[in-house]
């Protein structure tokens, strides 16, 4: 028993002085699955990035949760499907207080629990006021920009003492710029970006043409301040290009045969080159696991500034191939046979749940919200036989769903920010679509009409998607305080819901309903009791600013009244809880409990 007890103690010694191992994703943005040499481009010269494929991993159905940015982005880091963090597309600046909640749970947060060291690098896209920034999701330090590069400033901006003016602009210029943009629009700044360190802006506008060889300095003046602290580190480097407008330093201009597209490609390409070669410098190649990957397919409307997802149908914003599945390169030298390929369905979200198998920082024991990820270290490290976790992995807003070789789209139209007006493709079909992705991966042949079975199957699997901000349960008795829904309280023109008290079946229609915080505020359970004919979406403001959507499933009838849990923060004493509608069909609201989450 004494020899026992000592084995556990060494083991335990000896685990707890093992080198933790050291992570790096490198996210790109809007980079399209066929914009890598090593994944069929022509005229893009890739060479690090397939030196990386050489030695190590290649995924060649690797996923990510949205089309678009900040849905995506909030997928990897919480490995949730983005609705139910509350993140259901794109933030911009200028349009009232959103992001990813601080509360939800993130890499960084993760790794820095075990005293990794955590640096964000380049486009967040999650939120621009302070609270929502990296340093409130678990990293150490932000050097980027807060959204795409194609925004405004945010007027609420921290500027520091020492912030660098370029292009003539300054805090005059600015702020005349936001007097003179007509009420509900942004300043005439478009494209005009900050560059941030942690919470302050250090460069208006960023001059956009160094920023990818800047946030790959950040990146490896971190690793190495890591070494020499010897403190593992999460290098989350997210290269706010290829999304357009497109800039590329003087050394790389005019350089790729693939016009400036190519060039920023290539620009990236090599300060991927750098990072890795920092690895080597310092030690830590082998004990590094990188990831090069991008946040959602190619930008096809912009023509030649925008890249390729071939063989995959469309792009960016697409419910087809192309939207979702990204190129991926995976390398950690002894770890990853090297020059493999790995053909199974893995996605972004299995970065959380996989990176604390593989560090053995175990998820908090009261986490909430447990991710929809999977630990895929097997698909990463193992051998050909090794198998995808996913029975079914579902397509942005579950607009469509893969099971097996299999997948179902709904048939839902782009939206017109996809395609301009009139540009509308003739096969942008509505119908709904089977498709059987290893036969035809670039769908191109519907056979719902010979397989109606199987279509039927994935149709119900839809139902059961977790990517809902909220599930159902039976409606009971109160759990903690309840607050009814008042008849007549209804304001925006909203019709009045049946017998229900709180009917909004009208776009912008809302209903207000103070409550206590108590005496010291705090995170609160709301079991939400309601019903809907069809999926409603409310937005919940409390004291006046955005905290979540409320995304509610369908009832499944008028008369059907179930209920939704979501959490959420008040302050100590009064709260004002506004419920706005924001779809058409409406939602009946009949009350609502909410209890401390001590
Ligand atoms: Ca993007």
């Amino acid at each position: 028993m004494k020899l026992y007890s000592l084995l556990l103690f060494l083991i335990t010694v000896l685990v707890s002085h093992a080198k933790k191992p050291n992570f790096v994703i490198i996210f790109n943005d809007d980079m399209g699955y066929a914009d890598l040499g090593c994944f069929g481009a022509d005229k893009i010269k890739t060479p690090r990035v397939d030196q990386m494929a050489k030695e190590g991993r290649k995924f060649t159905s690797f996923y990510v949760a949205s089309a678009v940015c900040s849905a995506s982005r909030a997928a990897l880091l919480t490995g949730c499907y983005p609705m139910r963090v509350g993140v259901r597309g794109v933030f911009f600046p200028n349009r009232g207080s959103h992001g990813l909640e601080p509360r939800h749970f993130t890499i960084a947060e993760l790794l820095k629990s075990a005293g990794y060291k955590t640096l964000a690098a380049g486009k967040w896209h999650l939120g621009d006021e302070p609270k929502f920034l990296p340093t409130n999701q678990g990293f150490d330090t932000f050097y980027g920009v807060p959204y795409s590069n194609d925004m405004y400033p945010a007027e609420n901006m921290k500027y520091a003492k020492d912030c660098l003016y370029l292009e003539g602009m300054s805090q005059e210029t600015i702020k005349k710029a936001f007097a003179d943009a007509k009420p509900g629009h942004q300043p005439k700044l478009k494209d005009k970006v900050p560059l941030m360190r942690d919470e302050e802006c250090i460069e208006f506008p960023l001059d956009q043409r160094t920023i990818t060889r800047r946030i790959a300095d950040e990146s490896i003046l971190f690793i190495k301040e890591s070494v020499k602290d010897k403190k593992p580190f999460f290098v989350y480097l997210a290269n706010p290009m290829p999304h357009t407008p497109l800039f590329v330093s003087k050394d790389f201009e005019g350089k790729s045969a693939g016009g400036i597209y190519g060039d920023v490609i290539e620009e990236i390409d090599y300060n991927t080159g750098r990072v890795l070669d920092a690895l080597k410098e310092h030690g830590v190649d082998d004990n590094t696991l990188v990831i090069f990957t991008s946040d959602n397919g190619p930008w096809l409307i912009k023509g030649d500034h925008g890249g390729s997802a071939k063989p995959l149908r469309d792009g960016k914003g697409s419910s087809y191939e192309g939207g979702q599945r990204v190129p991926c390169v995976m390398r950690w030298p002894g770890k990853i046979p090297a020059g493999t390929e790995c053909n199974e369905v893995a996605t972004a979200m299995d970065m959380l749940p996989t990176f604390s198998a593989i560090s053995g920082i175990r998820l908090p024991a009261d986490l909430k919200l447990q991710p929809d990820g999977h630990n895929i270290e097997n698909l990463i490290m193992g051998g050909p036989e090794e198998k995808t976790p996913y029975t079914t992995f579902y397509y942005s807003n579950n607009s469509g769903v893969r099971s097996g070789p299999w997948k179902y789209r709904a048939g839902r139209k782009y939206g017109n920010w996809a395609f301009p007006r009139g540009e509308m493709p003739k096969d942008n079909p509505q119908e709904k679509q089977l498709f059987h992705l290893i036969k035809d991966i670039g769908e191109t042949r519907n056979v719902i009409d010979q397989h109606p079975e199987i279509a039927e199957r994935l149709v119900a699997l839809i139902d059961q998607s977790p990517n809902h901000t909220m599930k159902l349960f039976k409606t009971g008795k109160p759990k903690g305080k309840r607050y009814e829904f008042e008849k007549g309280k209804v304001s925006g023109g909203a019709t009045a819901g049946g017998k229900h008290v709180g009917g909004m079946q009208n776009m912008g229609a809302s209903i207000t309903i103070e409550v206590d915080g108590g005496k010291k505020g705090g995170e609160f359970l709301m079991t939400l009791g309601y019903a809907c004919g069809g999926n409603a979406s409310v937005a919940l403001l409390v004291n006046g600013e955005k905290q979540t959507d409320l995304l509610l499933p369908t009832t499944g009838g008028w008369s059907t009244h179930k209920a939704a849990k979501v959490y959420l923060d008040l302050k100590p004493g009064k709260n004002q809880l506004l419920f706005r509608s924001q779809k058409k069909g409406g939602v009946n609201l009949d009350y609502f409990d909410l209890k401390h989450n001590k």
